[in-house]
């Protein structure tokens, strides 16, 4: 850790701020240079000290950067980890207020729910699998504190890796006999297709994702609980929206998912 404690509680109250106020903020490594991965995290844990105090709940985990379209499209080249409070949650078909938000984004994704605690190191697929109550599909709107949605890593792990809404719906799938590979993922705007993947896209099989977090959790000494809900990072680019979009999601064998921005 290269920040005192004193500048992770700023850091945290300032990207906090910035969420709650609905504004745009510099990234916070063209102040801090120095800062370093444990610093990053220490103040996205900050930012959840502050909501849980205000009687805020964990209601569930995210993977982000874990398809290579999103690391390409953010520039950045490994995974992050981050949580989700019971605020974040909107209602299938459910309407989420644009002005509220900075520049959200929506991506498809592959949402797991577990039945038994996973626990790093050595966490894989398999663990992950079997740890698996049910897949289903989430739309992640993503809204990131820093101007023009440009970061780096540290930056972007800091402010809670851009998390700010999810929707849940369609179907409750058991992994057992499903091929997690190749489910099609159709993501339409206002009627139109605009993003389209399959879901091998996340680290080759989404459940790598999961296999991932438990791991990151695991060298904290850390786990991710049974009855938990991960979001496992985004298959295809985020899709900017504006007021008035209508967001649909279609993944195979899962059903859809949808969400109005007014
Ligand atoms: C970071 C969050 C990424 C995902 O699914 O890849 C994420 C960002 O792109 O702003 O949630
Ligand atoms: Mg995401």
């Amino acid at each position: 850790m290269n920040l005192n404690q004193k500048s992770i509680e700023q850091l945290a109250e300032h990207l906090e701020n910035a969420e709650l106020q609905a504004h745009e903020v510099i990234k916070i490594t063209e102040a801090h240079p120095d800062m370093d991965w444990e610093d990053a995290y220490a103040i996205q844990a900050e930012i959840l000290r502050r909501k849980l105090e205000r009687g805020h709940k964990v209601v569930g985990l995210k993977a982000g950067l874990t398809s290579h379209s999103k690391m390409k499209q953010m520039g950045v080249s490994t995974p992050i980890f981050g949580w989700l409070v019971d605020y974040f949650s909107v209602p299938d078909g459910g309407e989420i207020k644009h002005s509220e938000l900075i520049h959200p984004k929506v991506e498809p994704e592959i949402v797991f729910v577990t039945k038994r605690a996973l626990k790093g190191p050595g966490c894989h697929i398999g663990a992950v699998l079997a740890a698996t109550d049910f897949v289903m599909p989430g739309i992640e709107i993503i809204d990131s504190r820093y101007k023009d949605f440009k970061f780096d890593l540290k930056s972007v792990i800091a402010d809670n890796c851009s998390s700010t809404r999810f929707v849940l719906g369609g179907q409750m799938m058991p992994v057992a006999g499903l091929d997690l590979r190749t489910l099609g993922v159709v993501m339409e705007k206002n009627g139109e297709p605009v993003a389209i993947g399959a879901s091998a896209a996340v680290l080759g099989h989404p459940a790598a994702a999961i296999a991932a977090l438990a791991n990151h959790l695991g060298a904290r000494g850390e786990e991710i609980p049974a009855g938990t809900m991960i979001l496992s990072g985004g298959v295809t680019e985020a899709v900017a929206v504006k007021p008035g979009d209508n967001v649909v999601l279609r993944i195979q064998l899962l059903g859809t998912v949808s969400t109005r921005f007014i």
